[in-house]
């Protein structure tokens, strides 16, 4: 036997030990489960064990390791995943202050703070959806229109294996080449954007591309189902009046930073579920949204918005709907000096995870 040979019938041998589920292990079985994870991909099945579950910091310090979104495993593709957390890392489409192209790389980091379930709605995506980071796309720091080529490419490949991804920003230019694959795939799509702006400027500086577009783009190329689009926590100063005018003309539902205040975002979001129906649903979040005093930590801050609680009401509000995509954007980490930015947005995307269609809840 060559060593080679002996090298892979070793490997195989490997392969088809038992790994006992993290939640009755030991700590040894959790070290060598946190060891073993990447290695049996993609024949996981071999391991007894049917969904990734990062290692729990009762027994893994949570200081420890090459820092993946939620300590999850890392894998190259999206083949044999539900659902995938995958990074764009741009700002080349910021109008103000830079920084987002580092925000998937901080809300990985800050993620080693989230826990297997999520104590308030009792859901287990560990326990219902095989979950990884594939990493980021490859993108053009030169070239903004080459990079939302590479999003709309990556995404296609993606969206073509079934698996639902989970994005982290990068500025809100990508939610248009990702929304490009989305439309592809299952048709214009019921969109919940919540952000402090509507995104749907036509020029920029003479540029078609940036990120306070992205939602124009897409309603010219048919890419929204747009009586099921709702805009919620729109504020700050206008270029006119009324700067959520072409939204309304074109069936969106507006729903004003004002008009959230001091209150409760459930009901709301009951109407929004109603909206959007039994049809795919994209849930794009901008970290701008939220009040400064909670998320300084972005390009463009817009004093009085929503409180964490209240993005967390519009996420859980999500429950039920066929989601297809979501994305958590406009993270800047050289402006979060707590990282408590990051933070919220890695919470906001483990919320997301856990609204996901097929979640199991205790
Ligand atoms: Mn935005």
């Amino acid at each position: 036997m060559s060593y080679s040979e002996l090298a892979a019938s070793m490997f195989s041998f490997w392969r088809t030990l038992t790994i006992p589920r993290a939640a009755s292990g030991t700590a040894a079985d959790l070290f060598f489960l946190s060891r073993q994870t990447s290695v049996l991909y993609p024949n996981r099945k071999c391991s007894g064990k049917k969904y990734n579950v990062p290692p729990s910091a009762e027994f893994v310090a949570r200081v420890s390791g090459i820092p993946t979104m939620a300590k999850l495993p890392f894998q190259e593709t999206a083949d044999g995943l539900d659902a995938a957390f995958i990074g764009v890392p741009i700002d080349t489409g910021t109008s103000n202050r830079p920084g987002a192209r580092f925000g998937p790389r901080q809300i990985r980091v800050e993620s080693a703070m989230l826990r297997s379930y999520n104590s308030g709605t009792r859901a287990a995506p560990y326990e219902s959806l095989m979950v990884a980071d594939i990493g980021d796309v490859n993108v053009n720091v030169y070239d903004l229109k080459d990079t939302c080529k590479r999003i709309r490419e990556a995404y296609r490949k993606i969206l073509a294996t079934g698996c639902i991804p989970l994005t982290m920003g990068g500025d809100h230019t990508i939610a248009y080449p990702i929304l490009q694959a989305v439309a592809e795939k299952h048709g214009p799509v019921g969109l919940i954007h919540v952000d402090a702006h509507a995104d749907t400027s036509d020029v920029v500086l003479g540029e078609k591309i940036g990120h306070g577009t992205p939602f124009r783009r897409c309603v010219e190329e048919g890419l929204l189902d747009c009586k099921r689009v709702v805009q919620i926590g729109l504020r700050g100063s206008g270029y006119s009046p009324d700067s959520y005018e072409w939204s309304r003309a074109q069936g969106f539902r507006v729903v004003q930073a004002e008009e959230c205040w001091f209150k409760s975002l459930a009901p709301v979001m009951a109407e929004v579920r109603g909206q959007m129906g039994g049809g795919p649903v994209y849930l794009s979040f901008d970290i701008d949204a939220l009040d400064p005093g909670f998320a300084p930590g972005t390009g463009t801050p817009e004093i009085a918005g929503l409180t964490p609680i209240q993005g967390v009401e519009i996420i859980r509000g999500c429950r039920g709907l066929n989601l297809v995509g979501c994305d958590l954007v406009e993270v800047s980490p050289p402006y979060d000096t707590t990282g408590n930015t990051a933070l919220t947005g890695a919470n906001l995307l483990f919320e997301m995870l856990c609204v996901l269609p097929k979640m199991k809840y205790y």
